[in-house]
């Protein structure tokens, strides 16, 4: 059993056992997130003070500016995954096209693909709110030795064997799952160690906080809005307490630890939502039923969903089971 105040290191070691695959490349994989989350978070948390803030003067494929910190948190994870020899493809939101990774000796044996947010909510950068990574991993589906091809990352949530967050907060925590429960390690900066500060991390099964961006209700569908409207009235435990800062990461380990439910629907202005289904929904949603919780797009499991290609997005509702459960029933009731 795991005890509080673990390093990261020591907590993959103990566990690496309980991992249903071979060992040793995915701890080596989840050793080389927290390299680059210490490295990012260093720029982080001095965005400030030098000039790295700020839009770099390009867009991504979404069209949006992209900030400084966005391409150097890309360029980071890339880098350190590359270099450590350990996966086989990347795929980031920063990217056009997914990444083939040919491992120094010809024979590429490495398995594992990553999919990543680098820096998520960077918008927030420049007004000094919380951002985040998200990752998620897959085992290669075309043959071990070949360069990786698109069908090695358009896989369903649900064969994910890894994924997680890092949170560049208050304190900066790496908050990851391989598929037996959700733990949280907070970064001592003094010393750059992560220590196991939240073990077995567990959505409550209600909650009382609601995150959705309200400045979008009158496109959303009337099965959100009705939904909306249940949280606001005065009624037994409510009406719920609206929380939603534009960082995903931030809403959703709130959410986790305190109970709450975050919403990015469909809207008449997107019409598929706006969170990227393969590096943002889908590893939100594997920690989220790992950890108790439920995520759908209204009404159907978040990693049931086929795949059809790489920066798709879908509508996103996740958090405390019986609160997502609840505002499923109100978009079924107005279909
Ligand atoms: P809006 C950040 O860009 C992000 O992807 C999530 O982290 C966040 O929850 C959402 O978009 C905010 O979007 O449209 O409400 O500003």
């Amino acid at each position: 059993m795991s005890q509080k105040n673990q390093t990261l290191g020591e907590f993959i070691i103990e566990n690496q056992s309980s991992f249903k695959y071979t060992s040793g490349e995915l701890s080596r994989l989840i050793n080389s997130i927290r390299l680059a989350a210490k490295v990012v978070n260093h720029e982080v948390n001095k965005a400030g003070l030098v000039d790295i803030i700020g839009a770099a003067g390009d867009t991504n494929i979404q069209g949006e500016d992209q900030q400084k910190l966005d391409v150097y948190a890309n360029e980071k994870f890339i880098q350190t995954l590359t270099n450590r020899n350990i996966v086989c493809g990347i795929a980031s939101e920063e990217e056009d096209d997914f990444i083939s990774i040919n491992s120094q000796d010809e024979n590429n044996n490495n398995k594992y693909v990553v999919l990543i947010d680098p820096l998520d909510g960077s918008s927030n950068i420049d007004v000094n709110v919380s951002v985040g990574t998200i990752f998620s991993v897959y085992r290669r589906v075309t043959p071990v030795g070949t360069p990786v091809t698109l069908e090695d990352f358009l896989q369903k949530g649900n064969q994910q064997v890894a994924a997680g967050y890092v949170v560049y907060g208050t304190s900066t925590m790496l908050v990851y799952t391989t598929g037996a429960g959700v733990n949280g390690f907070t970064l001592n900066p003094a010393i750059g160690t992560f220590y196991l500060s939240h073990p077995d991390m567990q959505f409550p099964e209600n909650g009382k906080i609601y995150s959705v961006n309200e400045g979008n209700y009158i496109h959303f569908p009337q099965g959100i809005k009705n939904y909306i409207k249940y949280c606001q009235m005065e009624e037994g435990d409510r009406p719920y307490t609206s929380r939603y800062i534009g960082s995903l990461v931030s809403d959703f380990h709130r959410n986790m630890i305190k109970g709450g439910i975050y919403l990015y629907p469909k809207s008449s202005k997107n019409s598929n939502g706006k969170l990227r289904l393969l590096y943002e929904c889908n590893p939100m949603a594997f920690l989220a039923e790992q950890a108790n919780g439920k995520a759908s797009d209204g009404f159907t499991r978040i990693l049931d969903i086929e795949p059809t290609e790489l920066h798709q997005r879908v509508p996103f509702i996740c958090g405390s089971k019986n609160m997502v459960e609840k505002a499923e029933e109100f978009m079924r009731l107005a279909e």
